[in-house]
This record gives structure tokens, sequence and C-alpha cells, in this order.
């Protein structure tokens, strides 16, 4: 990769791999885009910002064109629970925006990643450790958009030789962006009433298990990917990724390492309860690890004390145990 378009920049994963990207490849070499415009964010304020509609194919391409770029990560997209409450406008921008960036990268002959997701399984593919290559029937629109979408670029990348990759992302913790409208968003959302109320409401229930990343591991799994080499890639659309699989439970026990009044109860919403019961428990990372090298450093206690001790540092929530002499 040397110059590189993000789509939904300012999104969870965007606003953390843009400034990463960045980092790494140079400033000038990385063009954030996004549907809207965010008056005081590095992403919009310290290096190239275009406004984009991913649904607008020729402005991706004007803006593709005009910088001369050679990568294209596609990430504007309608999580699993939004999608749910919309199904049509899951489709279409999740759809048309991917064939939209897919056409552009044929024209322009760019590298091309985009995220798939633990929603392309479904509750007819194994539970536990759910292989690479299985049965994938989802029962959500989003896992539908994930499905069509990992075939899509698989097709690109046999029918017209375009470099396609992707990896099956779990739910991603962060603390730079919230996330907007997934089911595994509880995961984020413990730690910020963990710090702000010492307690937290969940909406999933006890004992559902799912995989989960922290986000620095997420995003150095998308610049390890398209780094490898192609000739050790067998897979590519999409690899299984995960760092730790846990329950509600696990996570709050977690956190009572650091905040031990910490309590959690339960208000279960039925529309994301069935969403993660049709997802797996865990997945099986063994192609990414042998393929491309896959290995992430944050298990959840590690997770858990970077991630409080960042968002108390961004609340501005003196915790003791989070006070480092
Ligand atoms: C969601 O919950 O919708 C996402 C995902 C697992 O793709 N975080």
């Amino acid at each position: 990769m040397k110059k590189i378009l993000v789509t939904g920049s300012l999104g969870q994963i965007g606003s953390a791999l843009t400034m990463r990207l960045r980092k790494e490849y140079g400033v000038d070499n990385v063009i954030a885009t996004d549907i809207r415009h965010l008056e005081g964010s590095p992403i919009v304020e310290k290096g190239h910002f275009e406004i984009l509609d991913v649904m607008d194919r020729e402005k991706m391409l004007e803006i593709a064109k005009r910088y001369e770029v050679d990568t294209m990560i596609h990430l504007a997209a309608l999580l699993s629970a939004v999608a749910e409450a919309k199904p049509q406008l899951g489709w279409d921008l999740n759809m048309s925006g991917l064939v939209n960036a897919l056409e552009v990268a044929r024209e322009l002959n760019l590298k091309f990643f985009t995220p798939s997701s633990i929603a392309a399984f479904g509750p007819d593919s194994p539970k536990d450790n759910t292989p690479q290559d299985t049965i994938q029937r989802p029962t959500t629109m989003y896992g539908v958009t994930k499905v069509a979408g990992e075939l899509l670029c698989d097709y690109y990348h046999t029918k017209f030789g375009l470099d396609t990759r992707g990896v099956r992302f779990p739910g991603l913790i962060s603390y730079e962006t919230e996330p907007g409208g997934g089911t595994t968003d509880y995961a984020v959302d413990i730690y910020y009433e963990a710090l702000k109320n010492k307690k937290y409401t969940s909406f999933i229930g006890k004992g559902t298990y799912m995989d989960m990343m922290y986000m620095p591991d997420a995003v150095e799994a998308i610049i390890q990917l398209m780094e490898a080499e192609p000739s050790k890639l067998k897979h590519r659309n999409a690899f299984n990724i995960t760092a730790m699989s846990f329950e509600p439970e696990e996570i709050a026990a977690s956190i009572r390492k650091i905040i031990p009044e910490f309590t959690l109860d339960y208000d279960v919403d039925p529309v994301r309860q069935g969403i993660a019961d049709s997802w797996p428990n865990s997945l099986d990372v063994t192609d990414a690890k042998e393929e491309w090298g896959f290995a992430p450093k944050y298990d959840l206690d590690c997770m858990t004390e970077d991630m409080l001790e960042k968002l108390a540092m961004k609340l501005n929530i003196k915790e003791k145990k989070l006070i480092h002499s």
C-alpha cells in the first residue's frame, strides 16, 4: 500500500485506522472520506479529508483519480442492529456502497480491503471454534450483506484479477469513537458506564458468548493482511479473526479487578439477543495465523486495563487503581 483511500473514516474502525495509516504511510498518503464532516476531529483537520457518500460512484472515482491512490479500504456500512431495524436501507447502503467501491477499484486497479463480520455466520454454522470454511446461512440483513460481500469480493478477484482481501471481524472494542448500532456494542458501553456510574445494565443476556477484539489489534490485522505476500493467501474474503470470546459476567469480572464496586444487571433486548444467539460463540483463526501471521496482543484483562485507563483520561475521571505514581 502506498496511497490509500478510506471510506467511512469517521466511524469506529475508520477513526482508529486512519490515524494509524497516516503514521505508517505518511499524512499525505491517506485520503480520509466520510458522508459527514466532524468539527475538531483530527481525521478531518490533520490530513486529507473529503466528503463522500459511498452511493455516489462518480465522486468516489473522481477522488480516487485525483489523489492517484493505489489502495481502497472500504468501511462505510450499517451495523447489525440498525440494518435489522431498516433492512432495505441496510441492503442498499451495504451492497451498493460495496459494488461502487469494487467498480472504482476495478477501473483503477486498486488493492482492496473491506471487512466482513462474525455476522456472516448463522444458526446453522458450528457454534464453537467455527471453522474458516463452513456453512454460512445468516438470518440477519447485515449478515446477508456480509456473505454477499465476501462472495462479491472473491468474484472480483477470480473474474477480474483484483487484489481483494478481507477479515471477519468480531465485536470491536475501542475508546476513540463509539460504535453505532451493533450487537456487540454492550462490550463498549459497559466500560463507559463502569467509569461514569459504577454499574451497567446489559442488553445482551448472561451466558451469551461472542468473539471480541481490541481496536489496536484490529487495525494491525488490516495492515498485516494488506501487506501479506499474495502467493501465501489461499483464502481472501474473508479470514476468521478474533482475540477472545467472553460473556457479560466475564467482562464484568475483569472490570471489577480495577473497579471492585462495579455491578452488572440485565434488561435483555430481544432483537439484539436474537442476533447474538445466531452468531458463533468462538471462531477458529488457524488459517489467518498460517496464511499471514495473525497474532493479536490483547486478552480480556489487558484490554480492560488499557480501555479503562484511556477512557478515564478522555472522560476526565480519576479512578484509584488507574492512577499510576
Ligand atoms: C455488530 O455488532 O454489528 C458488529 C459486528 C460484529 O459486525 N460489531
